[in-house]
């Protein structure tokens, strides 16, 4: 029986020919096993004669009768596979020139190459995963670091997907109370439960609300937590960056004016995974690039989450003093962590007992981490981990919502809100029901872009063609 919608078998490697011990290559289609049964030659049965769920070992010969490769091969039958097509797993070795003649020999024998993510897709189209859980397939293998894994393992098993079905269950029964008061409508009876109708909506519109507002958690999951390093000149912002990837990716140099454009690294700590920026020293000057520079400072420090300011000890107190008045009256402390980092602690000599300082992780005023560090020799880093690590804290992870960690969910989730506070808004100007059902519809198909329900093939098209071969 077939379970498929596609006629045509696709075949790709899964794994990076030519790095590791072995390559897997992929075949699936209603005639991936009578394919593999041409390529790949077996003692006894056929690969299309063995039972699902069984590895087959075989020899791979080439057109002139010589051995190509000795293989192992696993069988799925429909529909229990990853794409719910008949497949088969061939497991050659890592060689390229091996994986292409296997490939080759296949397409001979009636596969063709997969497109980028084509495998996933199948699986989508088949019914085997929504589109929200196909999406997290790539979500789950560029995954760097626990916290991203475990929303993107999350997406994968569906549990994003169960609370967008809860969702759309509840606004199905806000569109069925809806359908009763346009039957009655005639008959000039006051809506049998207006009030049922507004709270339900309400209860919606927050839930939407909420996943919505975890994009910015979610987005920094993803791609890092934006931590901005700004301060004066000179200040060892470059130095700090470069200590903590443990890498000399920035320049550094006793040049005031050193760093112009930004850099970026990420770097996992404490699991969490960090965007640091570093940034040009924050000066007054005349030259034009070096403004450009600043202006770009002062936009990282406004869209970080977390902001490292550093201060040069050796600095008079007065520059310091104007520069951290400048920095804390451009963070918004409401939704951005500020960490002050009083660097070159290692010249201040003996007379200040900074391990001592920061023993007692400070506040000013209960807002701030206020840390005495040194970049160059590296005094201090640890408590700054922590203290990053900290900051992320109050964050849960263990929340029972979803986290949306993709700007095509978020999109979608705000569009939908929208539309069913336009719905609200009308129910109380007592605009006929009719028209409220349209707006209805529209959050319905919005939610329904998510998991695929009504997404149209040029969006599928361009979402698994993010996908790499193989996928
Ligand atoms: N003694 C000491 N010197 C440091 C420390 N951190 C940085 N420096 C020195 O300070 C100078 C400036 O360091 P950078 O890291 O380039 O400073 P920056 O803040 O990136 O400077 P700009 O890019 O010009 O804004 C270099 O000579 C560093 O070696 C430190 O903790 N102790
Ligand atoms: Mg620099």
């Amino acid at each position: 029986m077939d379970y498929s919608l596609f006629d045509d078998t696709i075949a790709a490697p899964a794994t990076v020919p030519g790095t590791g011990a072995v390559t897997l290559l992929r075949v699936s289609g209603p005639e991936a096993l009578r394919i593999v049964s041409d390529v790949v030659r077996c003692e006894s049965k056929p690969i299309d004669e063995t039972s699902a769920g069984r590895i087959r070992y075989g020899i791979v010969y080439n057109e002139s009768d010589e051995v190509v490769d000795e293989v192992l091969v696993s069988v799925f039958k429909a529909p229990r596979s990853y794409t719910g097509e008949d497949s088969a797993e061939i497991t050659c070795h890592a060689s390229s020139f091996v994986a292409t003649e296997i490939l080759r020999l296949l397409c001979a024998a009636g596969a063709r190459m997969a497109s980028p993510g084509e495998f996933t897709r199948r699986a989508f189209v088949n019914g085997k995963m929504d589109l929200a859980q196909a999406e997290a397939v790539a979500d789950v293998i560029s995954s760097s670091s626990s916290a991203s894994l475990k929303v993107a393992m999350n997406q994968l098993r569906g549990g994003f997907s169960s609370e967008l079905k809860d969702i759309r269950a509840r606004l199905l029964e806000v569109a069925s109370l809806l359908e009763l008061e346009l039957d009655f409508s005639e008959e000039d009876v006051e809506f049998a439960d207006r009030s049922k109708l507004s709270s339900l909506l309400d209860e919606v519109i927050s839930h939407i609300d909420n996943l919505a507002s975890s994009f910015r958690f979610g987005n920094a999951i993803r791609n890092g937590v934006p931590v901005a390093i700004v301060g004066a000149v000179n200040s060892g912002k470059s130095t700090l960056l470069n200590a903590l990837l443990g890498d000399e990716r920035a320049i550094v140099s006793d040049i005031p004016g050193t760093t112009r454009d930004t850099v970026e690294e990420t770097l996992v700590v404490d699991g969490i995974l960090f965007r640091f920026i570093d940034t040009a020293g924050l000066r007054s000057t005349f030259d034009e690039v070096e403004k450009i520079g600043i202006s770009r400072s002062y936009q990282k420090l406004s869209e970080a989450s977390v902001v490292l300011a550093v201060l040069d000890l050796t600095s008079s107190e007065e520059e310091n003093g104007t520069l951290i008045s400048d920095i804390v009256s451009k963070v918004d402390l409401s939704s951005q962590k500020l960490i002050v980092l009083f660097n070159k602690s290692d010249l201040l000599g003996g007379n200040i007992n900074v391990t001592l300082l920061n023993k007692e992780v400070s506040f000013i005023d209960n807002k701030y981490i206020k840390l005495y560090i040194s970049a160059k020799t590296g005094f201090g880093l640890d408590e700054l981990r922590n203290a990053l690590a900290s900051t992320q804290k109050d964050i849960s992870l263990d929340s029972d919502h979803a986290i949306v960690t993709n700007s095509r969910h978020y999109e979608a989730l705000r569009n939908a809100s929208a539309a069913l506070s336009r719905v609200r808004s009308s129910l109380s100007s007592g605009i006929t029901p009719d028209l409220l059902a349209e707006d209805l519809r529209d959050a319905l198909s919005y939610l329904g872009t998510i998991t695929g329900e009504v997404t149209p093939d040029e969006v599928l098209g361009e979402i698994f063609g993010r996908f790499c071969i193989g996928k």
